[in-house]
């Protein structure tokens, strides 16, 4: 085997963000560029010289290039065995429970998420622990600086592996095991939910409608929707992961997948609707003429999770990122569980899950999952939905509505403004972090703020602090506006303004969201003056 030692010179900004290293396929593609990464990563996690990995991605553009990579360069940096997705498929949650269960030391991820894919659109990748989650920020800050200084990686010179059947193959003196992608995820599934159940609510009648937006989790979707339980073939559509998505944007939000949307608000609505992104991470709920909304989902699901056979004994604890509405807060009181409150990004629940303080998180950002991984994770979301309303036995719609009567609806809605100038972006955030102490007891279009915080994270496990994860500004009536910077988008800066109205009164439940929020929008426009800044007359995404 001939290892070669190849000089390079650092791709300065090699910084992971909120889920790992995200940049133009162009850039990925210049020379040295993935590989700095990667040889970092080895470095910056002890080496690879006996280790395993597990390896797989969305299947976007460059994703069989990369795979073909980074195999080598394991090889090279003595790795002893790296299992890879059949055709280098794996979606992010399947990833973290292949690494789980096959006890690998860590995992690389092919991904740019729910981001644009092809030529012209993103890339990315990203490292998890052998715990299955994503690296935690002392590791990401660690590949970083590494890549800053970086002067040579390793690979082998060799033939490309066939990724297509799956099996072991040697590639020098590293064992490569090509693996069904889906497999270890369906029995996973298969021990959380009662199948049975779900496969009697298709065989009533139940109709669906999963869209995979070209994505990865088509393969999954099909086996197990249409395979395993039952559903029509047909439930699932835009099931072929292509390279580009067929040019959609694969985030499931009502913006893009609105095919989805006016299916389940017309005549013709099947009983559920939903939606994956890119990687198989994230989803979307919807009912006959009723979008649910991710803090709404996340609050249902934790207040209905015993009755899925995995979580019968009820759960330990709920987690929730900072921007995501509090509903689920109120559902963790009534049932006298931990509730947890995080920064944005996955890889703040790691250590609450692993401590086994927490049993399901989830995000504004259409992120749901459990102790079951260590990602969020899209399609096992639409699972125990469909097993919450094959025990139920009640629709969408009855099952929100209920939620409300029994808990208030929290009117909750984001508002994006993407490839902001990031000097003006900065500016606007500086600007309101500068009046920060200030704002208490001041008002902004008649609403009086309460408090006005700059939200800092300390662990309660790890102890590790993160800073400056987002302004928060809560009203004397109980709404609360968020603003803070994307750390996932690849052109210039994406500002998120998160809005959320609590009510109570049954009779006050029947607005229109936007509506509903209408004089908090005011509010933060006088406050933040974003279109001012921007010239932007709205925001570019409402979701
Ligand atoms: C990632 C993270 C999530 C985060 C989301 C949005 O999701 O894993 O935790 O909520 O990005 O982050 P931001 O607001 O910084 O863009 P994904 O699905 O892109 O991996």
């Amino acid at each position: 085997m001939q290892i070669n030692t190849i000089q390079t010179t650092p791709h300065p900004g090699q910084k992971p963000g909120t889920s790992g290293l995200r940049a133009k396929t162009k850039q990925f593609q210049t020379p040295n560029y993935l590989e700095n990464f990667v040889q970092s990563v080895f470095e910056a996690t002890g080496g690879m010289v006996g280790k395993s990995l597990t390896l797989g991605g969305d299947g976007r553009f460059y994703n069989r290039e990369a795979c073909q990579i980074i195999l080598k360069m394991a090889a090279a940096n003595g790795a002893a065995k790296v299992y890879v997705g059949q055709n280098g498929l794996l979606s992010t949650p399947a990833a973290s429970a292949v690494i789980r269960e096959l006890k690998t030391d860590g995992g690389m991820i092919l991904s740019a998420s729910h981001n644009p894919g092809g030529l012209d659109g993103d890339f990315g990748i990203k490292y998890n622990v052998p715990a299955g989650g994503p690296a935690p920020e002392s590791i990401t800050g660690a590949i970083h600086a590494l890549s800053e200084k970086i002067v040579t990686y390793k690979i082998i010179e060799a033939d490309d592996i066939d990724l297509t059947e799956i099996g072991t193959q040697m590639l020098g003196d590293m064992v490569v095991e090509v693996i069904d992608p889906v497999a270890i995820y369906e029995d996973l599934m298969a021990a959380l939910f009662d199948f049975e159940a779900i496969r009697a609510l298709f065989d009533s009648g139940f109709s669906m409608c999963f869209d995979a937006m070209n994505a990865i989790t088509g393969p999954y979707a099909k086996r197990i929707i249409e395979g395993t339980l039952g559903a029509p073939v047909g439930t699932v559509v835009n099931g072929e992961p292509l390279p580009d998505f067929g040019g959609l944007h694969p985030d499931p939000n009502p913006v893009y997948a609105k095919p989805l949307m006016d299916l389940m608000m017309g005549p013709d609505a099947p009983d559920l609707g939903a939606a994956s992104d890119g990687d198989g991470d994230r989803n979307m709920i919807v009912g006959r003429g009723q979008f649910v909304t991710p803090s709404d989902s996340l609050a249902i699901l934790a207040a209905n999770a015993h009755l899925a056979p995995g979580y019968k004994d009820g759960i330990n604890g709920i987690a929730r990122s900072m921007p995501t509405s509090r509903a689920a807060d109120r559902v963790a009181k009534k049932l006298g569980i931990e509730m947890h409150e995080t920064p944005t990004g996955w890889k703040f629940f790691g250590t609450l899950l692993d401590a086994g303080r927490v049993t399901i998180c989830g995000e504004e950002s259409a992120g749901t999952g459990s102790d079951h991984v260590r990602e969020k994770d899209g399609l096992w979301a639409v699972l125990l939905w469909l097993n919450v309303l094959a025990v139920r036995r009640c629709s969408v719609v009855d099952v929100v509505h209920g939620h409300w009567q029994e808990y208030g609806r929290d009117y909750y809605t984001r508002h994006d403004y993407e490839a902001v100038d990031k000097d003006i972006a900065d500016a606007i955030i500086s600007g309101i972090r500068d009046r920060l102490d200030k704002l208490a007891g001041a008002s902004f279009n008649g609403l009086g703020v309460e408090k006005a915080l700059d939200f800092r994270y300390e662990d309660p496990i790890d102890g590790s602090v993160a800073e400056h994860q987002g302004l928060q500004v809560y009203f004397d009536n109980g709404s609360r506006c968020v603003i803070r910077l994307s750390g996932t988008g690849t052109s210039g800066a994406t500002i998120r303004v998160y809005l959320e109205r609590f009510e109570d009164d049954p009779e006050q439940m029947g607005y229109d969201t936007q509506d509903a929020v209408g004089p908090l929008i005011e509010a933060m426009e006088e406050l933040a003056q974003i279109k001012e800044w921007t010239g932007r007359k709205k925001p570019d995404v409402i979701t």
